[in-house]
């Protein structure tokens, strides 16, 4: 019992070593660790209506069946490298309120995307990803597509990681609809 005690204190201290050790490095600011040379890069974001680019514009209420939205990544370290892309959105809801929430683009050669692990990731809300309903496309509420669509201002951003932990730059977009 007591022997079990000592070795979790001693996993705890070495862990806390390492953890300072990292810091350490970064403080220095010798090994690159968070400084923008290694981190990914967004390079493009767009978003889509049935093909048409919508990014930073005004458009109608339901112009069309599905919003897609889309990334390039670049990274130093290759394509391979980012782990993540995601969008958060901030979307007109009922009245005042407004809906937020975040996606995952994907970038696994599925739906929106045509070329698995090619650095461009992909998101499709509506279209046949979202099914119909009563004869309408019904997406995930924040696309800007539909004849449901709330009017007023769309805010989309979006962010990526690599796998040793550094966030690209952020790249906003936002939509009006009128
Ligand atoms: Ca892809």
């Amino acid at each position: 019992m007591k022997g079990l005690m000592n070795r979790n204190h001693k996993a705890g201290m070495f862990g806390l070593a390492a953890v300072m050790s990292v810091a350490t490095l970064g403080c220095s600011g010798a090994a690159g660790g968070l400084g923008t040379a290694e981190a990914p890069m967004i390079v493009e974001a767009t978003i889509r209506i049935d093909g048409v680019p919508v990014q930073n514009s005004t458009i109608p209420k339901g112009m069309g069946n599905s919003t897609v939205f889309h990334v390039r990544m670049d990274d130093p370290q290759g394509a391979g490298n980012v782990e993540w892309v995601q969008m958060h959105y901030s979307v007109p809801g009922q009245g005042m309120h407004r809906d937020q929430g975040m996606v995952q683009l994907h970038d696994d050669g599925q739906g929106c995307d045509e070329m698995p692990g090619d650095g461009h990731y992909c998101y499709e809300d509506g279209g046949t990803h979202g099914g119909m309903h009563d004869g309408h496309h019904q997406g995930d509420g924040f696309g800007c597509h539909g004849s449901g669509s709330m009017t007023g201002e769309y805010r989309y951003e979006f962010r990526g990681g690599d796998r040793e932990g550094h966030e690209s730059n952020p790249v906003v977009h936002v939509v009006r609809v009128e």
